[in-house]
């Protein structure tokens, strides 16, 4: 059996993980060892007595830097040079947004060396050394990288084989195919709000016919995107007109 995908993850807050990551679908998985999950705690490489991993930054300004010698150490433990072919990637906002995109391709592959930082971020220098790629989860600032790593973790592991049981849920969803998903309803068709306001189904959903409930699904789901996406709605646009040129 080929190996299993494998997350290897640097951090000054270990017990954060596998935090949520242990349960529902992808702690089933890690369970049953569809993915693995080592934790490597970055303190473990300081050299003196104190256990400091961070110092000021030069050229002034507020906050702490994690030195590169001790991130260095801590890289060096989790990469076999000869046979690891996992990306590097380095959690901070600096980074490139994540898309749904680099998560099929880290899926696809081996595994991933997950570097979190915290204080101000890391010395440059040593993701440069180590070639890391930069990935940013949104544009919001978190404390931390680790947050960060769990969403990009969750990500992926869902799409690992044998993860999710509905493959057809999978290629409808958001953002596969370039938009955002439809609403969805369930039982009871009548439902009373607190209100007392009487809130039914979309009678098309009750009506049976499958072409048009696919048709009213797709029409919402471009009006949601229009209005809440622009950006993902223009990319469409353009794509349909390219498919219809051709
Ligand atoms: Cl990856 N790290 C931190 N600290 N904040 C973020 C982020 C990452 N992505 C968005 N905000």
């Amino acid at each position: 059996m080929a190996d299993a995908w494998a997350a290897t993850l640097l951090t000054l807050f270990p017990e954060m993980f596998p935090g949520s990551l242990g349960q529902s679908l992808a702690g089933k998985a890690l369970d049953e060892g569809t993915w693995r999950l080592d934790v490597q705690d970055i303190r473990a490489e300081a050299v003196d007595r104190h256990g400091s991993v961070d110092d000021e930054p030069f050229g002034g300004g507020a906050g702490m830097v994690m030195r590169p010698d001790i991130v260095d150490s801590a890289l060096r433990i989790a990469v076999n040079p000869v046979d690891d072919k996992r990306p590097i990637i380095y959690l901070t906002p600096r980074g490139r947004p994540l898309d749904q995109a680099r998560v099929r391709d880290l899926a696809d592959g081996p595994g991933v060396i997950l570097l979190c930082g915290r204080y101000e971020g890391v010395d440059q220098r040593v993701l440069d050394a180590w070639q890391a790629e930069e990935v940013s989860v949104g544009d919001y600032v978190l404390s931390g990288g680790e947050p960060a790593a769990l969403v990009l973790l969750d990500a992926v592991i869902r799409l690992l084989p044998g993860v999710m049981g509905a493959v057809e849920s999978l290629s409808e969803e958001s953002f596969e195919r370039g938009l955002l998903e439809y609403p969805h309803y369930t039982r009871p068709a009548d439902w009373v709000d607190r209100q007392g306001q009487e809130r039914k189904v979309p009678e098309i959903l009750t009506s049976g016919h499958h072409g048009r409930i696919s048709e009213w699904r797709k029409t919402q789901a471009e009006q949601a995107t229009r209005e809440r996406r622009p950006d993902l709605w223009q990319h469409y646009v353009a794509k349909k007109d390219e498919g219809q040129r051709r």
